[in-house]
């Protein structure tokens, strides 16, 4: 084999690939915890699914565990995940478990590209399609490269019957949205409420009743809901994102079978 069989090969097979990415049922923004969850079970009920992540590696705040000391903690329910995917944990108390944050993270990066989401790293999204109604329809994308540079390269579009923000803190698509779309996200302003500081216990009951359609069109999903909603940071307990990227797999699921 040689140089430019190798050269064409990898750059045919991904051209085709991310074609075919283009028009989905639906787009998940971040391969942390809750983005990857969403995209396993998505996939797994049958729904084109797509995940794009701006940096190299996968995983978000994962495998850095708590303050580099790389072991996540979960609850019973949380746990109940990681036992369907195969990843290995140990009983702390009569609550809480442990387990290997790396173990977790590549074992869900792999169950979830083998269900059948297509993971596409280095890619940043910088924006969203709108259509009537400031509906979001998909996404904007260009190379991590390309936005961290600042260089002048105009992006690509993929369209998507839903998306989900799970970025994390940051909550990047609801903060695009309020800053291109005003006002418009469900919350008691309509603006990102922002996240406040660390308080557990009510960071992880809240996750899961934040995660929801927070706009026509889009979902919000892990860190990023309970940022968009006003709800406090949790640590390195990783259940509530967990639990919050499977329902946002069922929600973004029911609306696609209601249509
Ligand atoms: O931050 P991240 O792991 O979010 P999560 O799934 O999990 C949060 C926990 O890791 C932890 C915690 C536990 O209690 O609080 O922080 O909610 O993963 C978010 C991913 O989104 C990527 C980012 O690089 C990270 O891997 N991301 C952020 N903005 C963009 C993006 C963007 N504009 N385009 C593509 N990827």
């Amino acid at each position: 084999m040689d140089e430019v069989t190798i050269s064409k090969a990898i750059t045919e097979s991904f051209v085709r690939e991310f074609a075919a990415a283009m028009d989905v049922d639906v787009a998940i923004v971040g391969a942390g915890p809750s983005g990857m969850i969403a995209g396993y079970y998505l996939a797994r009920a049958g729904a084109k699914t797509v995940i794009f992540e701006k940096q190299l590696r996968l995983g978000g705040g994962m495998p850095g565990g708590g303050m580099m000391f790389n072991r996540i903690v979960l609850q019973e329910e949380g746990k109940a995940i990681l036992d369907e995917f195969g990843v290995r944990t140990e009983k702390y108390d009569a609550e809480h478990y442990t387990a290997d944050a790396l173990e977790a993270v590549s074992t869900i990066c792999s169950r979830t590209i083998q269900a059948g989401a297509k993971i596409f790293n280095l890619i940043s999204v910088e924006d969203v399609m709108i259509r009537e109604d400031n509906r979001i329809a998909g996404l904007v994308l260009n190379w991590s490269a390309v936005s961290w540079s600042k260089l002048h390269v105009d992006p690509l579009a993929v369209r998507s019957k839903r998306v989900i923000d799970a970025t994390g803190h940051e909550c990047e698509v609801c903060r695009i949205v309020e800053r291109k779309l005003g006002p418009i996200l469900r919350t008691s302003t309509g603006r990102v409420l922002g996240e406040k500081s660390m308080w557990a216990e009510k960071g992880e009951a809240d996750i899961v009743d934040n995660t929801s359609e927070v706009c026509p069109g889009l979902l919000v999903a892990g860190m990023a809901a309970n940022a968009v909603y006003g709800s406090p940071r949790m640590g390195a307990i990783f259940g509530g994102m967990l639990l919050s990227g499977k329902k946002a797999a069922a929600l973004a699921q029911s609306a696609l079978s209601g249509e």
